[in-house]
């Protein structure tokens, strides 16, 4: 699936080593087996690397001599390929309103305050204050059916199970009370690309 030594694979996925924004998209190309060069820069080769970049951040997506950036456009990108976009134009765009708002939350997230115990405080009331919302949100959308957009899985499905991942890093068990949406995390997960994936994939805390 992961191809990092062959240079002739369509797509060359280059983000940092860990999950952050580029794993949506992964978890896209793992569901449809697409196969990709999932190109990793190291921290320290950062500095160097950084001016050559658009916007001089990652993720970017090399594609037929293009550089695309911006994790959800390349998502969105993929999501069309694979055909979890959605099924309709209707669907397409509250697949997209559930991404942006799932990804809302995640730019709320403090990552780079260095004052641990503000940290602590800015993400607790995060939890305390915003996740409800969020949450009942999702499952209006939810309600008793097996995925967030009509009748199949789409993109917001996979962003709900990348999401929920780094939320329960930083306050475990907070989906807890909503069981509809903890059973589409088993749903999700149980997806047996998706499951080699997660098994496979380099291991990092976000
Ligand atoms: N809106 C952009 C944000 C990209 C972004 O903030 N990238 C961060 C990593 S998550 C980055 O490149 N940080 C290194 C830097 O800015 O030097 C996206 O969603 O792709």
């Amino acid at each position: 699936m992961t191809c990092s030594a062959a240079g002739m694979l369509p797509y060359k996925l280059i983000y940092f080593n860990m999950r952050g924004r580029a794993e949506l998209s992964r978890y896209i190309l793992a569901c449809a087996e697409i196969p990709f060069q999932d190109d990793r820069v190291e921290w320290k080769d950062w500095p160097s690397l950084k001016p050559s970049f658009p916007l001089q951040q990652l993720p970017v997506l090399e594609v037929e001599g293009v550089e695309l950036n911006q994790s959800l456009a390349i998502a969105r990108f993929f999501a069309k390929e694979a055909g979890l976009a959605g099924n309709s134009r209707l669907e397409e765009a509250q697949a997209d309103a559930l991404v942006e708002s799932l990804n809302d939350f995640t730019l709320l997230i403090p990552w780079r305050e260095e004052d641990q115990a503000l940290k602590k405080q800015k993400i607790d009331e995060l939890f305390d204050c915003y996740m409800p919302k969020l949450l009942s949100f999702l499952e209006k959308h939810l309600r008793d059916r097996d995925w967030l957009v009509g009748n199949a899985m789409t993109w917001a499905d996979l962003y709900w199970h990348v999401c929920f991942t780094t939320c329960s890093v930083l306050r475990p068990g907070f989906a807890s009370q909503s069981p509809g949406l903890s059973a589409l995390i088993d749903r999700v997960g149980s997806i047996p690309q998706l499951a080699r994936w997660i098994q496979d994939r380099p291991a990092s805390e976000f």
